[in-house]
């Protein structure tokens, strides 16, 4: 087995192992947390991606930038971001890291480099873009990793993102996960072209396409695109084909395909097609898979313990960040500053007109 141009080791197989089991494990456990109402709002799942953001994450170094999706607690798990700081974000919890604001959709942490968390299907390929101009304007090395998924390359957003990347020379990997729908739309349905390099070769941006099922392959592929993009100073585009094993969200009665699709891929699991390989190399037995799986455990009850203990944001800080003047009721009834006037708070006044 290799990992981009080097052998496997033990180590590194069992690092890649473990890193798709703590995402499976942290969002098998928000499943139950939702049905018992503890979550509430957007919940989409990654389970059956986990080979990509893993995958991918092992290309890119702390110093890079990542922008992902709604659909991005793998890639956020995998960056590094602690686990209860997101359980907490999903509780709403002020200890969540976006201070409980954002939910599922918004995972942010500016200290790892990890730029969101994006409801707005598209909305991240322009702010990677902004994000590598500033470096290439900075003579800074880093690289930009944007995930994406098939839904968003019927947007104007991603055309003019690879046609400006590729014309500037800007570091940006886009990285599409083409889990075959957009929500209750299948990619050809919505596509004339459903082969997405093709759309690239427009833009005169490389691009491949990889096995999103099998991490080791996702890896050596990101390797090797991101380090054409640090050489080069210019972007790539590598799709990786996968699939979403459950709903689009926790709402999603799942007309559109059958059960003997997802069964079909189900069989493709890469967690246990992974595990299976590492056996077969001598590298796991039963009792190496129950330590690894105890230690996750652990990790995803520390963070419930987090979420559950973790305080919830003052009331007096609800317009804290909010621009809009009168944004309390008790604004608009009167009670407080004049309707339309500067927020009651100074300190906020200050935002207000910056915001202008
Ligand atoms: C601009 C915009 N249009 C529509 C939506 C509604 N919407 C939410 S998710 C989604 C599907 C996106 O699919 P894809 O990009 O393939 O990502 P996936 O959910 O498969 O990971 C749509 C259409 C939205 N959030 N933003
Ligand atoms: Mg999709």
């Amino acid at each position: 087995m290799t990992a981009g141009a080097s052998p496997l080791t033990r180590e590194h197989g069992l690092l890649l192992l473990r890193e798709m089991l703590r995402i499976r494990r942290f969002e098998e456990k928000t499943v139950e947390l939702y049905s018992v109402g503890k979550i509430r709002g957007f919940l989409h799942l990654y389970i059956g991606e986990e080979a990509v953001a893993v995958g991918a994450m092992q290309a890119l170094t702390a110093d890079d930038s990542i922008v992902a999706t709604y659909r991005e607690h793998g890639q956020a798990l995998a960056r590094g971001l602690p686990a209860g700081a997101l359980m907490a974000e999903l509780y709403g919890k002020a200890n969540g890291c976006s201070r409980g604001r954002g939910g599922s959709m918004h995972f942010f942490d500016v200290a790892r480099r990890f730029y969101g968390g994006y409801a707005i299907v598209g909305a991240g390929l322009p702010i990677a873009l902004g994000l590598a101009l500033a470096d290439k304007l900075q003579r800074q090395p880093r690289i930009t990793a944007c995930f994406f998924g098939d839904g968003a390359v019927s947007e104007g957003e991603f055309h003019e993102s690879l046609n400006l990347a590729a014309l500037w020379r800007l570091p940006v990997l886009f990285l599409c996960e083409n889990n075959l729908y957009a929500m209750g739309t299948a990619l050809d349905r919505h596509q004339s072209q459903t082969d997405i390099r093709r759309k690239a070769d427009a833009y005169a941006v490389p691009a491949e396409a990889v096995d999103g099922m099998d991490v080791l392959a996702v890896e050596a592929t990101v390797r090797r695109a991101a380090e054409a993009v640090r050489r080069d100073g210019a972007p790539y585009l590598v799709e990786a084909q996968t699939y979403r094993f459950r709903a689009h969200s926790m709402y999603d009665p799942e007309l559109y395909r059958t059960k003997e699709e997802v069964e079909r891929w189900r069989q493709r699991d890469p967690i246990p097609a992974f595990a299976a390989a590492l056996r077969a190399q001598g590298w796991l037995d039963d009792a190496q898979r129950a330590a690894i799986e105890e230690a996750v455990a652990a990790e995803v009850a520390g963070a419930v313990r987090e979420a559950e203990e973790g305080p919830w944001e003052p009331r007096e800080d609800l317009t804290k960040d909010v621009y809009t003047p009168g944004a309390l009721s008790s604004e608009r009834s009167g009670t407080g500053p004049e309707p339309g006037g500067p927020c009651g708070r100074p300190e906020h006044n200050v935002r207000i007109e910056a915001a202008k």
